[in-house]
């Protein structure tokens, strides 16, 4: 496996590369540009930039996350072939650039979502929660603002503000869209990207829905291994692949999330790992602990064994991470607690494949 550390850019993360370098095992980058629209071209100078300066700093970037899709895709306008072929030389400017994974989700408005964005644990830290109740209080058109004032200025992935100025529209837009014509949006756009990805070498790494349910009767169809498996079956290249992000997929307790990376991985078809853990309290409401196992309620050991039996050798990272320690800053990208999920994992690792010798 090759361990990575999502960055946000210069101008956008307050952990600076030179700080990440110091990370146990020089992590690799897993980068984005994030002020490009979404459905826009990136272009080859920003692209250009990014990978610059995490050269510069005696780092690797070989993942993008995300490159986000565009909602006429999703719904399946007449105008997705328009942003379709931008996202396809979206695809060629980054293979020029060494990239070989794009991350990408396909949730319907919103993004992931929690209910808090600091919930205070008893040790003192802060991390975020998901409580249904409370999410479900929420007007749906509100909660782009309570995401945005909980976000204390940092510009939250996936939560672009241009394109949520325009939630009642996009909900309009969105009303007769369910899950089977969703997931054949995503065949349609799979079915023409893929053979640039092909040809380009870059491998398609779908992200589950966060949290794995439908939301404000939007539908979902990134949440289970029987959903993961209809996306695999949407194209047969191995190009048309998954992000397993493991406190996302658990938050539904009926997911198994080592059968999954066991069935996906032995198909060659996970190119990018997520982990991190949760501490369930009760169906619907979770809160992001740290890594270790014993501080959450998911299996880290069995996680880990899972991509060491399949002899994984796709990008991993972990995942969000508290705030400890007094840091600030973008809610679940601090640095320390990330660092210490990367020791962890690590240890795990070295643990699981010098054990098996
Ligand atoms: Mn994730």
């Amino acid at each position: 496996m090759k361990m990575t550390f999502r960055w946000f850019g210069e101008n956008q993360d307050t952990i600076p590369l030179s700080y990440i370098r110091q990370i146990p095992g020089k992590p690799g980058i897993a980068g984005a540009l994030f002020d490009v629209p979404v459905g826009e071209v990136w272009p080859e100078d920003k692209i250009s930039n990014l990978i610059s300066a995490v050269n510069k700093a005696g780092l690797e970037i070989e993942v993008i996350e995300s490159v986000n899709i565009h909602d006429d895709i999703k719904i399946g306008l007449p105008t997705r072939d328009r942003y379709i072929d931008n996202y396809k030389q979206t695809i060629r400017n980054l293979a020029k650039y060494g990239i070989k994974v794009i991350c990408y989700n396909f949730m319907p408005v919103f993004d992931w979502i929690r209910s808090d964005l600091e919930k205070e644990l008893d040790d003192g830290s802060n991390t975020m929660s998901y409580q249904a109740e409370k999410i479900l209080a929420i007007d749906p058109s509100k909660l782009a603002e309570e995401f945005e004032a909980g976000s204390k200025g940092y510009a939250l992935p996936g939560w672009e503000p241009e394109r949520l100025k325009e939630l009642k529209l996009l909900f309009e837009k969105y009303k007769d869209i369910n899950e089977e014509k969703l997931l054949a949006n995503l065949g349609y756009f799979l079915n023409q990207i893929i053979p640039v990805c092909e040809q380009y070498d870059v491998k398609m790494a779908i992200h589950p829905d966060d949290p794995p349910w439908n939301l404000f009767g939007l539908p979902r169809i990134v949440k289970s291994m029987e959903s993961l498996q209809k996306i695999i079956d949407l194209n047969p290249s191995t190009y048309n692949g998954l992000t397993i992000c493991s406190g996302c997929l658990a938050a539904n307790p009926k997911n198994d999330v080592p059968a999954i990376i066991r069935h996906f991985g032995s198909m060659g078809r996970i190119h990018f790992a997520h982990i991190r853990n949760i501490k369930i309290h009760s169906p619907g409401h979770f809160d992001e602990s740290s890594h270790l196992s014993s501080d959450g309620s998911l299996d880290m050991y069995e996680i880990v064994k899972a991509y060491c039996d399949i002899n994984f050798d796709g990008y991993i990272r972990p995942d969000h991470g508290r705030m400890i320690w007094g840091e600030t800053g973008r809610p679940g990208y601090g640095l320390y607690d990330r660092a210490l999920g990367i020791a962890y994992l690590n240890g795990l690792w070295e643990a699981l494949t010098k054990g098996r010798r």
